[in-house]
């Protein structure tokens, strides 16, 4: 059961990890549509968080992280830019580094 403002983003039965990615895109962002919805993944850069290859951490690599990596075991070489502390899984915790670059 969910009230208050943003409540309908959490309507029917949610897995445990589509509910954290919400509330973690409401923190973020203060909306479930951000605005860099329109990034897209490329391995062109070496530098650790960037994950949507434009040579820069920011917002758009935290919305790319959250949608499509969270809570996945970071075995691949971009998994592993994702995982900013390199604890082996993506989690909000990389999520936050790669917000403190913004
Ligand atoms: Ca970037
Ligand atoms: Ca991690």
């Amino acid at each position: 059961m969910v009230y208050g403002l943003e409540a309908e983003n959490f309507r029917g039965f949610m897995h445990h990890i589509d509910t954290s990615k919400m509330i973690a895109k409401l923190m973020l962002f203060g909306s479930s549509e951000p605005a860099p919805a329109k990034v897209k993944i490329c391995e062109t850069s070496n530098l650790k968080g960037d994950i949507n290859g434009d040579f820069s951490v920011d917002d758009s690599d935290a919305y790319l992280t959250l949608t499509l990596f969270l809570g996945e075991i970071a075995d691949t070489e971009l998994e592993k830019k994702v995982d900013v502390d390199g604890n082996g899984v993506i989690d909000f915790k990389d999520v936050a580094l790669i917000m403190q670059e913004v």
